[in-house]
This record gives structure tokens, sequence and C-alpha cells, in this order.
């Protein structure tokens, strides 16, 4: 009798923390399609087979055999997107979309790449589907081959946020505590969680401990839709994958809304753990289920205050055109103490330094602040452009480097002009074919090998 009360308390309880965890609504779901061309294998309303719900290993849109081949899908209006999964065909020929690049674009005919796919191959209803963060506003999005070839898919789905939803992190530099402290903490060490440097090591550390925690103080109520952590990527990343998140209105009573079911999370190399939510709170707990040190990189929360508020906001600032999986980076003000306990993993492999045989690359700091000077100049090419010079004067960069200065510009000619502007300066020519990955269109490609050759 009395445990039939106690059991109908407890779902009671139980039936308010399940309906927390919101399934991600897929946007393209049903939307309109379009595609580069078709094949001889085409139905009638060919690429709206990618966005049917259907994912059963087959294609769903096929295009012909042609350079840079394209689908895309139009969500009706703008979004803050999150992330993409793309589900590729199994029965036959997946190695087609390897180099894949995802745009986006606010009309249909201004396209911003967003991120570069150069391999290895992917899955699709097998579980290995491709998973592209993304963190930017965008109504079309398109996916388009680096090659000449045929483009097929089984699925693409698109996950995000109604526009008006306030996409600023509200953690970012807000109050924070933790369960313990260790050897290596800092002053105030969970701050290192919510101070904006993502960089693959420990922004906070606690010590070894039963169920150990840290928290951050919003300031206020939010109504939460995500929290994303960051992992420290140099060791140790398995220690976190126990770990559940928890809200509270009044940092007293907990409600736990999330459990990690899976293994170690990535950060820095663009696979944070992503935690959806709903649900309204000022305190956010993330806490280890284990005898464990807990130690994260960077923690940031999203949500927004009340819907009022978002009416008279400015329009959001078009994309950074930083690919996702790379954030910035930033040199913390001091360095990260050594942690002797800690014996990283074995290298697979060893790496081999070649004898310097010429200039020597910038180092990765110095190159960070070469790009944040870029970022400094503003939207206008010509200051960017203008910036990059006056900074990479008399320095040395790797290829990879000036891909990524590359990507920070929107435009083909601009992207083109930076090519023209390093190539000299390139310590590992050789590389340059990597360059080609950045641009889209045939043409542009054509016109960097150009230059890479001269
Ligand atoms: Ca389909
Ligand atoms: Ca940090």
């Amino acid at each position: 009798m009395f445990s039939h009360i106690r059991t109908a308390v407890f779902l009671a309880l139980l039936v308010p923390l399940a309906a927390q965890a919101a399934p991600p609504v897929n946007l393209a779901l049903g939307k309109h399609c379009e595609q580069s061309s078709r094949s001889q294998w085409s139905k009638p309303n060919d690429a709206q087979g990618a966005v049917d719900g259907v994912r059963n290993g087959g294609f769903g849109f096929h295009t012909n055999k042609e350079q840079s081949p394209w689908w895309q899908v139009d969500l009706g209006q703008r979004y803050h997107l999150t992330d993409l999964a793309i589900y590729n065909r199994l029965d036959c020929c997946a190695e087609r979309a390897q180099h894949l690049t995802v745009l986006l674009s606010d009309d249909g005919a201004q396209w911003q790449e967003a991120y570069v796919h150069r391999g290895p191959v992917f899955g699709g209803k097998d579980g290995k589907e491709l998973r592209v963060p993304l963190r930017r506003p965008g109504r079309f999005v398109r996916l388009q081959l680096a090659d000449n070839q045929y483009f097929h898919l089984d699925e693409v789905e698109v996950f995000g946020l109604p526009e008006s939803h306030d996409a600023e992190n509200l953690a970012l530099n807000k109050a924070t505590s933790t369960s313990s402290r260790s050897q290596w903490s800092k002053q105030d060490d969970g701050h290192g969680a919510v101070d904006g440097v993502i960089n693959g090591k420990f922004g906070f550390h606690t010590s070894q401990q039963a169920d150990p925690w840290w928290q951050v103080d919003l300031g206020d109520a939010y109504d939460l839709s995500e929290i994303v952590a960051f992992n420290r990527l140099d060791c140790c990343a398995e220690r976190a994958q126990h770990l559940v998140a928890l809200l509270s209105t009044d940092g007293q009573a907990w409600e736990e809304v999330y459990a990690h079911q899976g293994g170690a999370f990535g950060g820095k190399d663009g696979n944070p753990l992503h935690i959806p939510l709903t649900g309204r709170a000022r305190y956010v707990r993330l806490q280890l289920r284990d005898n464990q040190f807990f130690h994260l990189d960077e923690v940031q929360v999203f949500g927004e205050r009340r819907r009022s508020a978002q009416w008279n906001q400015p329009p959001a600032q078009p994309a950074e055109m930083i690919p996702p999986s790379r954030p910035p980076e930033e040199t913390p003000t001091t360095p990260a103490p050594v942690e002797p306990a800690v014996i990283p993993p074995a290298p697979r492999q060893v790496e081999v330094a070649p004898a310097p045989t010429g200039p020597v690359a910038i180092s990765e700091a110095d190159f960070a602040a070469i790009l944040k000077a870029i970022k400094a100049a503003g939207s206008f090419s010509d200051n960017k452009l203008g910036a990059l010079r006056t900074a990479a004067s008399g320095r040395f960069f790797t290829a990879d480097q000036v891909g990524r200065v590359v990507g920070m510009f929107t435009f083909s000619p601009d992207k083109i002009e930076v090519v023209k502007t390093l190539k000299s300066s390139m310590v590992d020519p050789q590389n340059g074919f990597k360059l080609l990955q950045r641009f889209t269109f045939s043409d542009d490609k054509k016109k960097v090998e150009a230059i890479l050759h001269q």
C-alpha cells in the first residue's frame, strides 16, 4: 500500500525530469531542396529524397557526374544552426562523398563556407554518419563535393534554434565553484572553464574524489537550450566520460537533466559534448559519477532570459569564417601548471622532425595574434587584408596556417589574394595543394594552382 504511494510519488517526480531533455528537431525534414543536376537514376523531386525522413542506406538523391556537384535545402527562414547529420549511402560508392564542403546562405545567392570534410569516408545508417558542428546563422544549407563526381546521399538532417534565440554564451566570466581543489589548481580555479580560453588543456582541476563537480551561477534565471562542454585533449579525456548535468534555480535543489552515455568526448578538436536542454535555471552543474579527478577545458551555456527582450536586437553579425573544427586559439595568460602525476599516453606514431633547412614557421601563439589582428580589422576585406600584410611581413607560415587565414575570408577573390600574399612565405610549398580544399569552385582552384606554381 505504502509502496504503491511511494511509487506514485516517485513517478510524479520523475515525469517532469524526463520532460527536460528535448530531442532536437530536424529542421530540414520535408523542406524544399534542389540539386545541381539530375542523373538517369533520379526520381521526380529527386532532391527531396534527402529530407524525406527515410534512412535506408540507399541514395535519397543522385546527381550526374560533374565537377563540384551540390545539393541544398531551404529551411524557409533563418535559424541559428547548431549541427548537421549527413547520412551516406552504404550500398555502394560511399567514398564519392569524402571531400565535402558545407556552405550556408541567407538568400540562396551569397554563400559562405562553413565546414570542409577532407575524408575519411563516413557512414550513415550504420551509426557512423558525419556530424558537422556549426554555430552560425543560415537559411540555406548546401553540401558540395570538391571532386568531379556523382553526388548522392541517403539523408541530411539540420539542427538549430529559431533565430530569435539568444546564442550568447551565458556562462562566460560568471561566478563558478568546484567540489574540491587539486595541487594543479589556480586561484579561482573554476573560472578556467568560463574564461573564454579553449586550448585543449584543463581550465579547472578537482582532486580525486567521489562524484566531483563544477558549477556556474549565471546570475539570473534563463530558459536554457544547450550546454557545450570542451574536454581537455592533452591527457585523460576519458576521465569525464560518466558526466551528468544538473540544473537548479536556487543552488540548493538540483535536478539531473542529462547523463552522458558514451565514451570520451572531445573539445577544441571540433567534437565538444553538446547537451540539449529545455528548462529554466540559474545554476548549472556538471558532475562525474565516478571516483575521479574532474577537469574540463571550457563550458558554454546557451539560453535566453525572456522572449520579449529579443525584439529590438541588432541583426546577428556575419559568421566568422574560422572553420568550426578549430576554435580560436588563445594563449593563456599564465601557463598551465605541469601535472607530474599524469603520464600522457604514448604517441601512436613517433614524429621525426625534419632537420631545419630553411626559414621556420611562426609559432602558434604568434599566429594566433595575427588571426586576432585580422579579426580586429573588422568585416571589410580591404582592412582585413591590410592587417594581414602588416602582421605577416617578414614571417613564415605552414601551408596549414595559410589555409586557416584563407578561412577567415568570405569571398573567393579575397581568399585568392591571401594565397598570393603568403605564397612566398610558405615553409612547406610541397603542401600547397592543401589550400585547394579551401576553395569550392573549380575556377578558383585553377587560379590558386596557377599562383602556387608561379
Ligand atoms: Ca532519404
Ligand atoms: Ca578555459
